[in-house]
């Protein structure tokens, strides 16, 4: 008989800012959901944030999933790049628009420092279009610098555009995935 899979608990930013950016939203969240080895546990409320970095492009659309899975790392960062391939996504500006952007925020206690692939994100702790939604659904101990996530927010507090767009809890068929 196998054993049971080792579970990580795992936090994915999602964004959009082209197109229907909800609709974008949606279906990278449905199909998270349909994934057998990929259960989402938590979603954030949607919030509209300025453009960060190359800020000659439309307002986001941004927000966090909280999932649980038996997947690796690796495995779980094929299937957001597979998911942002079938959603339209192309790489024309590094930092350009994007129909929809999947970045592993945290996944378990897990450090990887790959040339594709670096977990924690290495620009999360600085982005309030990352950690106002991540404050939604976060369930994790201090950050690094031994603060709370809501010290960390309020540190940066004015540095970026952002309302929040919509409750998440008014989303027809993923009340399931409120708080
Ligand atoms: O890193 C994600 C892509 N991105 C975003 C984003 O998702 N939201 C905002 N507000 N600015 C951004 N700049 C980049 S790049």
């Amino acid at each position: 008989m196998g054993r049971n899979k080792h579970m990580s608990d795992v936090y994915i930013g999602l964004g959009s800012n082209i197109g229907c950016r909800e609709s974008y939203l949606l279906k990278a969240l449905e199909r998270i959901d349909a994934h057998p080895a990929i259960q989402i546990l938590r979603c954030s409320d949607i919030y509209e944030t300025e453009p960060v970095g190359y800020v000659e492009q439309d307002a986001f659309l941004n927000m966090v999933v909280a999932v649980r899975t038996g997947l690796s790392p690796e495995e779980l960062f094929e299937f957001t790049q597979q998911t942002e391939k079938l959603l339209g996504r192309t790489r024309d500006i590094r930092w350009g628009p994007r129909t929809i952007d999947l970045d592993i925020l945290l996944f378990g206690n897990e450090q990887i420092r790959q040339p594709h692939l670096e977990i924690p994100h290495p620009r999360m702790w600085d982005r309030l279009f990352v950690l106002i939604p991540l404050a939604d659904v976060y369930e994790g101990g201090r950050l690094p610098g031994n603060v709370t996530l809501e010290e960390r927010i309020n540190q940066l507090e004015g540095k970026e555009g952002i309302v929040r767009w919509k409750e998440i809890r008014s989303r027809k068929g993923l009340e399931r995935f409120v708080n």
